[in-house]
This record gives C-alpha cells, sequence and structure tokens, in this order.
C-alpha cells in the first residue's frame, strides 16, 4: 500500500506546482518580447508562486507594498526596459513558460502613472484605475473552471484607453485564483510592465485604487467563498462587493 500512496501525493504535488504562473512578457503589435524586458522581475526563488494571506510564501501578502508589483521586483526597475505604446493600442501580457490560466477566479489590469515622469523610478505607491477586467462568463460552466473568462488564457490582451494622457505608467496584471478562497487562501498571481504612453489624451479616471488596499481578507471573495458549494449568483454578489466588481475605466471620463 506504501509505494501507491506516496506515489498519490507526489502526483498531487507536481499538479498544484504546474498550476502556477506569472506574467513575465509584454506583448506588442503580436509580438512577445523576452521574460523580464518589459515586466520588473520578481527576487522570489521561486518567482511562480502566488501571494496568500495565510499560509504565505515568502512571507509575502495582499496587505504589503511589494503586493504592487512582486517581491523585490522594484530592484530591478532600472535594468527593467520601458515600452512604448500609443494611447489606443491593445498589448498583452503573457505568462512565463506558455503556461495557461489553471485557476478559477477573476483577472484584471491596472495602470498607474509615474509622478516624477521616469517609470524606472516609479514605486507603485500612487493612484491605480483598473482598464481590463474579467470575471464569470459562462454562469452554466463548472465554477471549479471554464465558467471564468480567463480559464486557460496564456496571457491578458487589453486595450490601453484611447483617452489615457502621454506619460509613463507601471501597467499591473493580476489574476486571482479562489479555489482555496474557502480557507482563506485565494491566490494572487501579477507582475508590472514599465510602459510610455503617447497620443494626446485627456482622460482622467474617476475611480483609482491604492495597492496594498484594495483588497482584504475581510472580504468574502478572498476569504469564505466556496467555489464547490456556492452558486453562481452568491459568487456574483461576493465580485460586486469588492473592487473586482468595479467596471474598468474605458477612457470616456
Ligand atoms: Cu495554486
Amino acid at each position: 500500500m506504501k509505494p501507491s500512496r506516496f506515489f498519490a501525493i507526489g502526483a498531487v504535488l507536481v499538479q498544484s506546482a504546474s498550476a502556477h504562473y506569472i506574467f513575465s512578457k509584454l506583448v506588442l503589435n503580436g509580438e512577445a518580447s523576452s521574460d523580464w524586458q518589459y515586466i520588473r522581475q520578481t527576487t522570489r526563488s521561486v518567482n511562480y508562486m502566488p501571494t496568500k494571506f495565510t499560509s504565505t510564501f515568502d512571507n509575502l501578502t495582499p496587505i504589503d507594498n511589494d503586493f504592487r508589483c512582486n517581491l523585490g521586483s522594484f530592484s530591478n526597475a532600472a535594468k527593467t526596459e520601458v515600452a512604448e505604446v500609443a494611447a489606443g493600442d491593445t498589448i498583452a501580457m503573457k505568462l512565463f513558460y506558455d503556461a495557461t490560466i489553471a485557476h478559477p477566479g477573476p483577472g484584471q489590469v491596472f495602470m498607474s502613472k509615474a509622478p516624477s515622469g521616469n517609470v524606472q523610478e516609479y514605486e507603485g505607491d500612487g493612484e491605480w484605475f483598473k482598464i481590463w477586467e474579467k470575471t464569470l462568463c459562462n454562469e452554466n460552466g463548472d465554477l471549479t473552471k471554464d465558467a471564468w473568462c480567463t480559464w486557460g488564457m496564456p496571457q491578458f490582451e487589453f486595450q490601453i484607453p484611447g483617452n489615457t494622457p502621454a506619460g509613463e505608467y507601471l501597467i499591473r496584471a493580476e489574476h486571482v485564483g479562489l479555489h482555496g478562497a474557502q480557507a482563506n487562501e485565494a491566490e494572487f498571481f501579477y507582475s508590472c510592465a514599465q510602459v510610455k504612453v503617447t497620443g494626446s489624451g485627456n482622460g482622467s479616471p474617476s475611480l483609482t485604487y491604492k495597492i496594498p488596499g484594495t483588497y482584504n481578507d475581510s472580504m468574502k471573495l478572498f476569504n469564505g467563498l466556496n467555489l464547490w458549494v456556492d452558486s453562481a449568483d452568491s459568487i456574483e454578489e461576493d465580485i460586486l462587493s469588492t473592487p473586482i466588481g468595479d467596471d474598468a475605466w474605458n477612457g470616456s471620463k
């Protein structure tokens, strides 16, 4: 009996490790950059491990300052290139090692303008606004899998709103795995690209956020929701009672 039991435990560990991911490539004009060319690399020893409120890796939680762009990544800001994009362009942030999103949960993209004009010196302690949001797409699907829009995606593809003012920005892509939320073990996967937006946009996002500060573990979406038990309607309610339920800015205001 013992060998087969060991085999089963090993198989589970391998499966959960391969399900993890981090955004490492920027896709411009349909072509993926090198890993960490435009995205700040974390200093974590295993870069694709999630950030959690409990049972943490590297003691990192969503209420720490490094929840902005991942652990230690500001130390790599100066050597990370700044990509030039025009307001209105569609670009993407793509996962390391050709991974695909293999956990159930929402995906979102935030931007924050470097106040000094130089994003390589910007820690992300200013205001963030959301430009892309994907939650439940198929309420008849499996809530633990393909009910979520991001399920199976190799990258998040999004438009820089056409009215985004010119300047240098951090762009932060984030996916949240909710499969452990019943035990306060929601998993956050995220990193930040450095871009210079060109154009003559003069929009001003009405809704802004601070990171950290946007999420906490008294939100049922991250702590208390149970994908195997809850209905799609109740999950929608949990989404709406967090900033993940806020509309993304489309540049109109
Ligand atoms: Cu996981």
